[in-house]
């Protein structure tokens, strides 16, 4: 059980937090911590506390795990504990090192004197919750180091080394080495001073000073409705700190608490919170324990320089792993190198990059023409040409150059990984790593688990993602794996919304309403309609598809791939890629439905999204049932993290779940009794209609 330890340094009672592994403040802290202080208070041996962690941090703030749960209020409080301590009438020092973040910090404001290691980091990341610093830190933290600090701090969230605050009262001293003396000592001292009759340095008691509050809020109010337009918490902190500015510190808790409630009941604030927890769970994987051994990985051979892979291979020159590049010609080879660089003098010309990291990484980059090069790499991924044939020549040539224990990985995005395993030798090794285009800027990565896949090379393909800084879901093995699986029914309906009435524009612009970046076909333009055209066909001929997307097959007849043939679902100008509305596709879409004896209908934006969305879910609770995915959170990152899907909403998944499942069966319903619908499209999955009936959902447990 989470709690504190207590001893004695002298005169001086140090309380320990222990609750690994962040001390987060739950409510078996917050008691263990109400009780020291009352134990300092009563004991005439003690004439001061220090408090800090027990296990090299300080403390991550409230328990998050808690929010939306009895144990969130039940007393004593965050707030009972930081009126505890303004109360208190010896001196507290707060010894941080590791983190002090939200909760942790507002604990620390609430405490006489704070001292930090120089290699603490202090912030308040409330606002990535979607919500405010509710334990006093909207008001303490402006009396502290000054409104435009304050609010820095507040709306980026982001953990700030403690040194920046040194010269601030923020921090009586910044420390290199022993905190706990130094705690110790600025608690001595204070209880000296105290004796001599001086009062207790309060934060609640100091004055804000800023002749220009009003300029700076508006700034700030002005900067973040166009950054953050569906977020309200960056706006509620503003508010916060402004109304307390002026007010007396009680006035200011107060509308702290009031805005606090607000965001914490609000639907954005849940799905932030659910994406937090997503983020870590996607890292734990069945039948994988913690601690299962990995690969060592200290060069990467990438198979295919063009768009896919000099973006993947961008990712491991940017972690400093020397890449082996191959292609089949020189002049492939050539260009590759040249994007890598192109990319690379991009971001120097941006300044995100200076010009000796630039050559660095290059440094690291060896193009080749030969397998026999690949031959001393411990990872290769290729990411040729998406077709059964080409991938087994190039598992057969990597079989026979590869050495023992190298990890074969490909980037396919819809094909067997268990069937290119099988044309090695080594199926064990053999891995999906499916990256997002542009490889070098997506998060997601979908690790595709194959039969056979050892658990050290999965173990291995985790740890990689993770030094790569991408996100990584595990799938399992299947047309598509996760995200593609699905988006063919979200794209499948938004050709079937054309063949009914709505036009091109109409079905991007509801669901970019909605918050998608992009909508299907802007989206497919972009990447090239060809793609899915050169998987339609496989999947005609294999009889996976019941209907032919007889428009977008006919838009692909015609060359129109998209942006880059300056043609497709839109028309664009050369040099431009603003999407035009385009009158060859209007008539293709019109003769396609006079032949199908369409009359057409006039479809509202809410059915729109709903059909695009829930055709997402409905086949998502299919890759549920099957266990392609381990769970429903998984399927919500994939969504975040590769295709767009607004974060402020939480993914496909959790979204369902808002509505909730019974609403959503009942949609699923009403879709198919629609005029020329198809039925068995809209049969909610049967984990949807065991949510629906039973009053559960996806991601709160039942699924
Ligand atoms: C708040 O304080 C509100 C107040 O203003 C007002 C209240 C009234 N609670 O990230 P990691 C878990 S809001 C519960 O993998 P790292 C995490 O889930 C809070 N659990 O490690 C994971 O568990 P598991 C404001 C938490 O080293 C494990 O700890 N604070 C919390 O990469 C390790 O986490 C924040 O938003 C928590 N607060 O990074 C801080 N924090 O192993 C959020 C972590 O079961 N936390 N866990 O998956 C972080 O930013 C990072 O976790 C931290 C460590 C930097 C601390």
């Amino acid at each position: 059980m989470a709690t504190v330890d207590y001893s004695l340094r002298g005169r001086i009672a140090v309380v320990a937090f222990q609750a690994p592994p962040v001390n987060s403040l739950g409510h078996a802290m917050r008691a263990g911590l109400v009780a020291a202080l009352d134990r300092a208070a009563a004991d005439a041996a003690v004439d001061g506390v220090v408090l800090i962690g027990g296990n090299g941090t300080f403390s991550a703030g409230a328990d998050i795990r808690e929010f939306g749960t009895p144990a969130m209020i039940r007393g004593p409080s965050l707030w009972t504990l930081n009126t505890a301590l303004d109360a208190m009438p010896k001196p507290v020092v707060a010894a941080i090192e590791g983190v002090a973040l939200g909760g942790g910090l507002e604990l620390a404001m609430s405490c006489h004197h704070r001292v930090a290691l120089a290699t603490a980091k202090v912030g308040l990341p409330e606002v990535k919750l979607g919500l405010l610093p509710g334990a006093g830190g909207t008001q303490r933290l402006p009396r502290l180091i000054g409104v435009e600090n304050a609010l820095n701090v507040m709306l980026s969230g982001e953990p700030l080394p403690a040194p920046m605050f040194a010269k601030s009262p923020l921090f009586d001293r910044v420390v290199d080495a022993d905190l706990l003396g130094a705690a110790v000592a600025v608690a001595e001292a204070s209880a000296a001073a105290l004796r001599e009759g001086k009062k207790l340095p309060r934060a609640r008691d100091l004055k804000v000073r800023e002749p220009d509050l009003d300029g700076i809020c508006q700034f700030a109010r002005n900067t973040v409705k166009t950054a953050f337009k569906e977020y309200p918490a960056p706006l509620a902190i503003i508010d916060a700190v402004h109304f307390g500015a002026t007010r007396p510190i009680d006035a200011g808790f107060a509308e702290e608490g009031r805005l606090f409630k607000q965001l914490m009941d609000g639907p954005v604030s849940a799905a932030m919170r659910h994406v937090f927890f997503a983020e870590r769970a996607a890292s734990r994987v069945a039948g994988l324990p913690e601690g299962t051994a990995t690969r060592d990985i200290k060069a990467v051979g990438v198979i295919g320089a063009g768009t896919m892979g000099t973006g993947i291979a961008i990712n491991f020159l940017n972690a400093g792993i020397p890449v082996r590049l191959l292609e089949v010609g020189q002049e492939a080879l050539d260009k590759g190198v040249a994007r890598i660089r192109q990319t690379y003098e991009g971001q120097v010309k941006k300044g995100k990059l200076d010009a000796a990291k630039l050559e660095a990484r290059m440094a690291l980059l060896a193009p080749t023409l030969s397998y026999a090069d690949l031959g001393a790499v411990d990872l290769v991924i290729e990411a040729v040409f998406e077709d059964m044939g080409v991938k087994e020549k190039v598992f057969r040539q990597l079989d026979a150059v590869a050495k023992p224990g190298a990890i074969l990985a490909s980037n396919t995005s819809t094909l067997d990984v268990d069937q290119i395993a099988g044309f090695t030798g080594r199926p064990g090794d053999v891995i999906g790593l499916h990256f997002f285009s542009p490889a070098n800027v997506m998060r997601l990565l979908e690790v595709v688990r194959g039969a056979k896949t050892a658990p050290d090379v999965l173990a291995t393909a985790m740890a990689l993602a993770k030094k790569i800084r991408k996100t990584a879901v595990v799938s399992g093995v299947c047309d598509g794996f996760i995200g593609n699986r699905m988006i063919n029914q979200y794209s499948a309906q938004a050709l079937q919304m054309l063949d009914e009435g709505a036009s091109v524009e109409q079905v991007d612009g509801a669901i970019e309403k909605f918050g998608f970046a992009m909508g299907p076909f802007r989206m497919s333009d972009l990447a090239g309609n060809d793609i899915g055209f050169h998987i339609r066909k496989r999947q005609y001929a294999e009889g996976k598809l019941a209907r032919k997307a007889v428009v977008a097959d006919r838009l692909c007849e015609m060359g129109r791939f998209g942006q880059k043939t300056g043609a497709g679902w839109y028309d664009y100008k050369p040099g431009d890629r603003n999407a035009q509305p385009s009158k060859v596709v209007a008539d293709l879409i019109d003769q396609a439905r006079k032949e199908a004896g369409v009359t057409p209908r006039r479809l509202d934006d809410a059915e729109i999204v709903d059909r695009l969305v829930f055709a997402l879910v409905n086949e998502g609770a299919r890759i549920l049932e099957e266990k392609i995915a381990q769970r429903a959170s998984d399927i919500d990152l994939v969504y975040l993290t590769g295709y767009g899907f607004p974060m402020w909403r939480g993914g496909p998944m959790q979204y369902a779940d808002s509505r909730t499942l019974y609403e959503v069966a009942r949609r699923m319903q009403a879709f198919a009794a629609l005029p020329g619908a198809d039925s068995a499209f809209w049969t909610p999955a049967p984990l949807v209609a065991r949510l629906a009936a039973d009053g559960g959902s996806f991601n709160g447990g039942g699924a």
